[in-house]
């Protein structure tokens, strides 16, 4: 940490924190829109936010390109030009920085600016801001835009530190990128990251060895260069694809099918799954209406993809391994993949089930399971996230009467539309726990927080209120609708998901984004906003 001799702070209307998707829309919003002294505190070098980080190779969003991005300006959308299907994070990262550029946005932020502390001023009604190199910040308002996927989780695996080789996580990967060639690599973790990472580095490894604890569904992504007739039609079609984003459930740019998995003949469910699987991408579980709030039907489909493993996986003892799926499909975050399990057919590629063989600890020449060791020269751990609560708490954020957001969120996170937090005046978290967030196509999800999160400031300014919360009750009964809305799917039946905290030792076991649906949650939040913010106390 550097020090730097204390000034005095320097004071703004609002603050925020994170430079990615959501912290550039929201100070694009405060600034330009509401006329506000705004500054953006970033710890990292550039904008990008979680993307800045995830340079790992295969690194490229599941949301398909052409609504993986902003739809609040026109003339962005038209001039924006994407190359392929699904966008890989180096072209995320040229478009983010077109964003911050063509608004002039990047003369806002402070980077290399980590946030440690932010503690709530009731006498001043301020929020008091402090950073790693010790500058110190003051602002009415705080909005956190930090990203629900931003603070990696590293086992606490015994012996890593004595470990020979190198080893990476890979939300954090090095800017330089590494060099598999020649070397034996192993990979921990099989989610969305480990599947996407593991075809490549296959290609360049001299052997990787990955280390399944869970089996995982996944479906062909089926990436492909946009074609200029596609890039046309995105063209002319920007609003639709915005309303059909804004319509649906999770905020893709497909509607899900009215079909019942069930209620068809058996043949033509398979015809369907089939044309699905052709077509590749999170779409296949837009298949059926019912696969995630009804477990016959899902079995139809979790069937379908288990045999299409057996199918591409030569050596039935992996494919038998890879196929031994303990949870509903998609109850976890579905992965897609370009060539994930015809990747187990290369000579070079070993599976190792640490879920029959744990792994007891790392030696210093490798990974030493149960069943032996595994000589290794690097180790990727892609072993996720501590999810959606993980990066508000590191902040260190104090709300009324020095109340510790840790304190107030032992038992979970409580919150009011995952918006605001009771204790907590003027903070508001875009994408919080307990808003659809993490379900939902993130850049539909944070233009409807930063937008809702404007208009209610734009609205105080308007009516000379000084302070906004929560009120207690409305907490209550909106994690009682989380919940509610968690319990009426099959979600919680992965009982080891990030969704439920269950990756992360220790961390309280709630369902935390929001189930309803990001196209009823729009409504929530609108409703709520056209009765006078309902729900929340506003003071002058
Ligand atoms: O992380 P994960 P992720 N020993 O938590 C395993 C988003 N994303 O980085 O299931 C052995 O899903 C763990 O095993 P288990 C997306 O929302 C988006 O892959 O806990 N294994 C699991 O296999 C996604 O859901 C995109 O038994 C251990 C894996 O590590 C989210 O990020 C791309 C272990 C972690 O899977 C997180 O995905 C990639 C241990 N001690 C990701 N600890 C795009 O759209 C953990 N594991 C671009």
């Amino acid at each position: 940490m550097t020090s730097v001799a204390p000034g005095a702070p320097r004071a703004f209307d609002a603050l925020i924190i994170g430079a990615g998707f959501s912290g550039l829309y929201q100070l694009l919003c405060l600034r330009d829109r509401l006329g506000l002294s705004v500054q953006v505190l970033e710890a990292a070098g550039g904008v990008g936010g979680t993307w800045y980080w995830n340079r790992y190779p295969g690194a490229r969003c599941d949301s398909e390109s052409h609504a993986y991005c902003y739809s609040f300006s026109e003339e962005l959308m038209q001039e924006w030009e994407w190359s392929e299907r699904y966008p890989e994070q180096p072209e995320i990262m040229r478009y983010l920085n077109h964003v911050a550029d063509r608004f002039d946005l990047k003369k806002d932020i402070r980077f290399n600016t980590r946030v440690i502390a932010a503690e709530y001023d009731e006498a001043a009604n301020r929020w008091r801001v402090r950073t790693e190199t010790g500058a110190a910040f003051t602002a009415k308002f705080l909005v956190t835009a930090v990203g629900c996927l931003s603070t990696a989780n590293v086992p606490n695996i015994p012996g890593l530190d004595d470990f020979a080789g190198k080893w990476y996580h890979t939300g954090q990967w090095p800017h330089e990128g590494v060099d598999f060639t020649g070397k034996r690599v192993g990979i921990i973790g099989t989610g969305s990251t480990g599947i996407q990472a593991i075809p490549v580095i296959a290609e360049t490894a001299a052997h990787l060895t990955v280390f399944q604890r869970t089996a995982n569904y996944s479906v062909p992504a089926r990436n492909a260069p946009l074609t200029p007739e596609f890039k046309q039609w995105v063209r002319d079609n920007a609003a639709e694809i915005r309303r059909v984003t804004q319509a649906t459930p999770n905020g893709h740019p497909f509607t899900i099918s009215e079909r019942l998995a069930l209620e068809i003949a058996p043949e033509e469910r398979q015809a369907i799954y089939e044309a699905a699987w052709e077509k590749g991408g999170l779409q296949f579980r837009a298949a059926f209406q019912d696969l995630l709030v009804d477990k016959a039907a899902n079995d139809t489909a979790s069937a379908f993809i288990r045999g299409k493993i057996r199918e591409i996986v030569k050596d039935p003892e992996t494919a038998a391994k890879l196929s031994d799926i303990d949870h509903p499909y998609a109850a976890k975050r579905p992965p897609i993949d370009t060539d994930y399990f015809e990747t187990f057919n290369r000579p070079n590629v070993t599976l190792v089930d640490v879920r029959t063989t744990p792994i007891e600890r790392i030696v210093p020449e490798g990974i030493r399971t149960r069943e032996g060791d595994y000589p290794l020269d690097i180790i990727v751990f892609a072993t996720g996230f501590d999810a959606m609560t993980g990066p508000l708490l590191r902040l260190n954020i104090r709300g009324r009467n020095g109340l510790e957001l840790a304190e107030a969120w032992a038992a979970g996170p409580r919150n009011y539309l995952g918006l605001q937090v009771a204790g907590f005046p003027n903070l508001f978290t875009v994408t919080g726990p307990g808003s659809p967030s993490v379900l939902c196509n993130m850049p539909v999800a944070i233009e409807q927080h930063v937008e809702w999160i404007t208009a209610c400031i734009g609205h105080m300014r308007a009516e000379g209120l000084e302070r906004i919360e929560p009120a207690p009750e409305a907490v209550e009964a909106w994690v009682k609708q989380v919940n509610a809305a968690a319990d009426a799917t099959l979600l919680p039946q992965a009982t080891h998901s990030w969704y439920l905290g269950a990756n992360v030792p220790g961390k309280p076991r709630v369902f935390m984004p929001y189930a309803g649906g990001m196209a009823h949650y729009r409504q929530i939040c609108a409703d709520v906003a056209a009765k006078g913010y309902e729900g929340f106390a506003l003071s002058r």
